[in-house]
């Protein structure tokens, strides 16, 4: 099945990080491809073969000295016919070819358009393409080996064996009911119930390798929350190694929530400082109360900060059903007590967010908590859509069990073959529609 008609254009993007580097890449893909590298460097391109050269521009000028590398359609990465122009990592050199690749024809690539082609083309499935952009964001080396698992195919292989399950059941199903004099009896059979609950399973499992990943892929939420005055925005700024808020000794300091990326043995999560939880009649304090029980609605680890020896410690509410909650209890300088970590109803840590006493301890629990569990079975780094698409194939699946226990077979149980079968279709890209993959890849950076 041809997607759709890729463009017939040719198009030209910077490959590489900007900023300076050793080397930066241009890329060409498109029909004209050969014809425009061939001009910008003024001798013939070798098929695969990286032919050492200066790069001209459409006035005579030679702009630098590099390589130049042609791979011809349908080998290479967009099945078009592509070429790599390898320079110096110099932005202003690499911005001038991109302008002078214009002059020659060439158009600006949109971002995520080279993959977007690769997939228009049948080179990659949707799966594959989104695992390119993972693999280029990932944010740790766990995330990273299991976007090149997608990437390499492997979780297409697992969609590709569900569906070819319900396929294999549809048609049978359909044949049943097209010729309703053979009679086929499903119940007595018993195959297709078997069948079904092998999809059901085999999608089950897939669901929850893809939560987890979908994590993953993310990162987790952690969000510090406690009274007003505990220590949070200390804790905050000792955990990201500067002062990221602000820090006072006035009841209140913190009203917006403080957001910041931090990395725990490797692994990157959002830290969120939030505003200290009391009854105000500031409306402002009141907003930020208010922002703060939102944060800890959303997170996945909660640091709850409390003052040592400071009672009663306030019960939290509204936490996400699968959160887990370190309780902090801080200002142990002030109280002459050891830095020390103890398991109760929850991880209870005690530190200093002051003096930083104890705050390693706190960091190793957070890293723990970050490893997604390394199950023998790869994750794959979900998205929203993918999760939908499985439980919608998944509901369906079930209905459909639930149609052959009460009715046989039939219409009905035939639709719900259908809809799993389609749910997970357009988890590979098939029967998306259009602006949806224009979302999908609008969200690449440009070169890729
Ligand atoms: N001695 C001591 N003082 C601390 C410690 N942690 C924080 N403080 C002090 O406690 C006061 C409040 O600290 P913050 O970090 O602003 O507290 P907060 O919980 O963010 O406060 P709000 O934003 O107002 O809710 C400041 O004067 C800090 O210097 C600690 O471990 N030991
Ligand atoms: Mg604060």
């Amino acid at each position: 099945m041809i997607r759709s008609t890729a463009g017939n254009d040719t198009i030209v993007a910077i490959a590489t990080p900007p900023g300076k580097g050793a080397v930066g890449i241009v890329r060409l893909s498109g029909p004209r491809a050969m014809d425009i590298a061939g001009r910008m460097i003024r001798r013939p391109l070798q098929s695969r073969t990286a032919v050492y050269t200066p790069i001209i521009d459409d006035q005579g000028l030679v702009l630098d000295q590099g390589l130049a590398i042609a791979f011809p359609a349908p080998g290479s990465y967009t099945g078009e016919d592509m070429v790599e122009l390898h320079a110096h990592g110099a932005d202003m050199v690499l911005r001038e070819m991109v302008r002078c690749a214009t002059r020659l024809g060439a158009r600006q690539a949109r971002p995520g358009e080279f993959t977007e082609r690769a997939f228009l083309n049948e080179k990659l499935d949707l799966i594959q393409a989104e695992a390119v952009a993972d693999l280029i964001e990932s944010h740790s080396l766990q995330a990273a080996r299991n976007a090149s698992l997608s990437l390499q195919g492997r979780f297409s292989t697992d969609i590709d064996e569900a569906l070819s399950v319900i396929i294999e059941m549809r048609a049978f199903v359909e044949s049943a009911l097209d010729f309703p004099e053979e009679d086929i009896d499903f119940l007595a059979d018993g195959q297709i119930k078997q069948q079904l609950q092998q999809a059901i399973e085999i999608i089950s499992l897939l669901l929850s390798r893809s939560r987890q990943g979908k994590q993953l892929r993310e990162g987790k939420r952690i969000v510090i929350v406690g009274r007003p005055n505990v220590g949070k925005s200390s804790l905050m700024n000792q955990l990201s190694g500067y002062s990221t808020s602000i820090v006072s000794h006035v009841s209140g300091t913190t009203r917006d929530l403080v957001e910041q990326e931090m990395s725990f043995s490797g692994v990157i999560a959002q830290v969120t400082d939030t505003a200290g939880l009391r009854e105000t009649s500031d409306p402002v304090e009141i907003e930020g109360v208010n922002r703060a029980r939102e944060a800890l609605g959303r997170g996945d680890i909660i640091i709850h900060v409390n003052e040592c020896h400071e009672d009663p410690v306030i019960k939290l509410d509204n936490l996400p059903p699968d959160s887990e909650v370190l309780r902090i209890y801080n200002k142990i300088d002030l109280h002459d007590e050891k830095p020390r970590r103890e398991k109760n109803d929850a991880v209870e840590i005690y530190l200093s967010a002051k003096t930083g006493a104890g705050v390693e301890l706190l960091q190793e629990e957070i890293a723990r908590r970050l490893l997604v569990s390394d199950a023998c079975e790869p994750l794959f780094l979900a998205r929203q859509r993918h999760l939908d698409a499985m439980e919608n194939a998944r509901r369906s699946l079930i209905n459909g069990l639930e149609q052959l226990r009460l009715h046989g077979a039939g219409e009905l149980l035939a639709e719900d073959l259908l809809q799993a079968q389609r749910a997970l279709s357009e988890l590979k890209g098939e029967f998306l529609p259009d602006d949806l993959l224009g979302e999908i890849f609008s969200r690449f950076c440009i070169g890729k």
